[in-house]
């Protein structure tokens, strides 16, 4: 019989190629020598250190699924999934820092973007030289983007955007935005525009005290006429399709991703239990904690083993986005409780920064919420599974 390894129960590191496992070491070392140390501060004081990306950019974290010659690595999902896994481990910020910029700005660029547009945005994007957002969300368009009401109206050489996003990530310090519009040269449908920051009638305000993912910006995306050349234009998709598709990719990595958080909150439970004493023991040598280290260690690893599967089918190019939707609403969730326990299990402590626990549970909040909530996720699976949609 084999041995068994606590913090390994499935030999998830059996299960990965060479190549990955060197990818994931080198991004573990970066997250726990550079990152780590300074979350505390940009968290307790909303703070977003643009010099992350150029970092990042130097490791190769930013867009690494994306072919070298547009300065990617050329990896797979697997290696972008254990990428995402190490960030997150740190700070659910940090990461999604990382994955707007890989998932929502890079993918989209070169999936849908012509040879020129490619060769102008994609290396700079790679190098952090550069940092890009996605403005989908509106204030009144949300689970529902079908509803927004961003517009681009033809004129002349090219197109008149009007309308505002809100919620976007990075959006106050970008330099590119990728943004989706209703275009009335194409019967109303959604299309997709790279805006360059500077655009006469373009603006990021930054949406201030939020309590959840403190270290990422967010703010605003306001278009007040913003005029763009046809060339702003991303000519390879049309409706919905074209947000999705990079949602798709951005989902899966936060699958992985909220599993690296929770794997923090567990190791961070199970040694404080191992080192507090109560009652004249640890608290680690009462059945209750145990049974809650337990509960974590199962999910987590059931959970990496479901993010595996849809990353190696992803690497097939047979993952299906119900997949998706299953990993992303079961990690998010799980991962959320299991930050909530050991929250719960640092009694006191647990509530101070300096424990991390509790701002691994509080950004867990929004990673629950967006690319798609816990409960938008459960009626795409309800929809799968009986062929009846119950979004309206
Ligand atoms: P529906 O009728 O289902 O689909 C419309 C069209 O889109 C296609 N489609 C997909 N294509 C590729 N991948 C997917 N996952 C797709 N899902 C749908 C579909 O085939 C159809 O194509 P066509 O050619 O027939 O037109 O659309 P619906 O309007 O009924 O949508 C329903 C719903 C709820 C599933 C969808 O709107 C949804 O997923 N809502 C959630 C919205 C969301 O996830 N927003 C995320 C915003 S970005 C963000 O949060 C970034 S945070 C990043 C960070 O900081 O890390
Ligand atoms: P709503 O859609 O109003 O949902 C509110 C509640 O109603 C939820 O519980 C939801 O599950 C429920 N609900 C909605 N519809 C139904 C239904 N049909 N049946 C049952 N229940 C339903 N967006 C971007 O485009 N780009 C970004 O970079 C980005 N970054 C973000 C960063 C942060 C910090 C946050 C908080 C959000 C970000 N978002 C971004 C937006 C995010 O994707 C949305 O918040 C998310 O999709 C939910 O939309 P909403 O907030 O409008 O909530």
């Amino acid at each position: 019989l084999g041995q068994f390894h606590w913090d390994d129960p499935l030999l998830l590191d059996d299960q990965l190629t060479e190549a990955e496992r060197m990818i994931r070491d080198s991004a573990r070392a970066y997250a726990q020598e550079k990152l780590h140390s300074r979350v505390t501060a940009a968290f307790a004081n909303e703070e977003t250190d643009p010099a992350i990306f150029r970092e990042m950019g130097e490791m190769g974290l930013l867009g690494m699924t994306i072919p070298e010659e547009y300065g990617g690595l050329g990896a797979g999902y697997v290696s972008y999934g254990l990428v995402a896994r190490e960030v997150e481990r740190v700070d659910s910020g940090y990461r999604s820092m990382m994955s707007v910029q890989s998932s929502l700005v890079m993918y989209p660029i070169h999936a849908y973007g012509t040879d020129e547009q490619r060769r102008k945005y994609l290396p700079k994007l790679a190098s952090g030289e550069w940092i890009g957002c996605f403005g989908l969300t509106e204030a009144d368009a949300g689970s529902d983007p079908a509803g927004m009401k961003t517009r681009a109206e033809k004129i002349d050489g090219g197109y008149r955007l009007t309308g505002s996003k809100m919620w976007i990530t990075n959006s106050p310090i970008a330099d590119v935005f990728v943004v989706w519009a209703k275009s009335d040269a194409h019967d109303g449908k959604i299309r997709g525009f790279v805006l360059d920051k500077g655009l006469k009638g373009l603006s990021a305000p930054k949406i201030a005290n939020k309590l959840s993912l403190r270290a990422s910006v967010t703010g605003e995306i306001v278009m007040h006429g913003v005029e763009i050349g046809d060339d702003a234009l991303l000519p390879g998709t049309e409706g919905l399709k074209g947000p999705f598709g990079c949602l798709n990719r951005a989902r899966y990595g936060i699958g992985w991703g909220v599993l690296g958080a929770a794997e923090f909150c567990w190791h961070a439970a199970r040694q404080y239990g191992l080192d507090r004493h109560q009652f004249n023991r640890p608290l680690a040598q009462t059945q209750l904690f145990q049974k809650k280290l337990a509960d974590m260690q199962t999910e987590i690893v059931l959970g990496q083993q479901a993010a595996l599967r849809v990353g190696r089918l992803m690497d097939e190019a047979r993952a299906a986005p119900e997949m998706i939707s299953l990993i992303k609403r079961n990690n998010c969730g799980k991962a959320l409780d299991i930050a909530r326990l050991a929250r719960d299990m640092h009694g006191g402590n647990g509530i101070s920064l300096e424990f991390h626990v509790v701002r691994h549970l509080i950004n867990l909040e929004t990673v629950n919420t967006y690319e798609g909530t816990h409960d938008v996720h459960a009626l795409i699976l309800g929809r799968a599974q009986t062929g009846l949609q119950a979004f309206f």
